[in-house]
């Protein structure tokens, strides 16, 4: 069997959202990849052989013909340059810098949400208690955001498919699967954003 030049290093149960997003990245552009699942309740991703192939003992990690990198808007921006065909990041500079700034914001704020709706919620039907205080002001805030960036009667942001649609479509879909209350519209998006066949790739994964 010929190795493929990218392995990919994710979560052994594939509910990382970060790991996803840089599957469906490599997924979107057409690329063959190996998977190498980490079992992140057993460390192994601080202990032994795998903690040496993950430079920040996290996943994910892209191996790319010896070249090691880690954290997921770094890696899938890099696969965009390397392979402009299929682009994962709006053409246009304004737009793809808004691309950015959700990724960035999804990977930095609503910590509550993210904790009181994890993503176990999305992939494997998990149930949770009514949302905390701090965590309906979350769910508030990316509700609002949202809805100012996705324009009515549109699937996707900025016109076309971005990865900036898959990280929103996750970070609301902890909402959407429990049951918690979300305008239409935006439940709409979601399964929109859900049945592209690169996320239906990652969740067929799911052990
Ligand atoms: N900012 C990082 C976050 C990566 C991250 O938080 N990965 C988690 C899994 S979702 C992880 O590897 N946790 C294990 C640990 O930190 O020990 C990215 O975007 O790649």
């Amino acid at each position: 069997m010929v190795a493929t030049p990218f392995t990919l290093y994710v979560d052994a149960r594939f509910t990382s959202p970060y790991a996803m997003s840089v599957y469906v990245a490599l997924h979107e552009k057409g690329l063959a990849f190996d998977v190498v699942r980490v079992d992140l309740d057993a460390a192994e991703q601080r202990t032994g052989r795998l903690a040496q192939a993950l430079p920040t003992q996290r996943v994910p990690t892209l191996v790319h013909d010896g070249f090691t990198l880690a954290e997921s808007s770094a890696i899938t921006e890099y696969l965009d340059e390397l392979y402009p065909a299929a682009p994962l990041y709006p053409a246009d500079i304004q737009s793809r810098a808004r691309a950015r700034q959700v990724q960035a914001w999804l990977r930095s704020d609503l910590a509550a949400l993210r904790q009181e709706r994890s993503t176990e919620v999305v992939f494997y039907g998990a149930r949770g208690e009514a949302l905390s205080e701090p965590a309906q002001a979350a769910a508030a805030k990316l509700l609002a955001c949202a809805e100012a960036l996705v324009p009515e009667g549109q699937g996707n942001v900025f016109g076309q498919w971005s990865l900036a649609d898959l990280d929103l479509a996750l970070m609301l879909n902890r909402l959407v699967s429990h049951g918690d209350p979300v305008p239409e519209r935006l439940v709409a998006y979601v399964r929109e954003q859900w049945q592209r066949p690169s996320v239906q790739a990652w969740v067929a994964l799911r052990t």
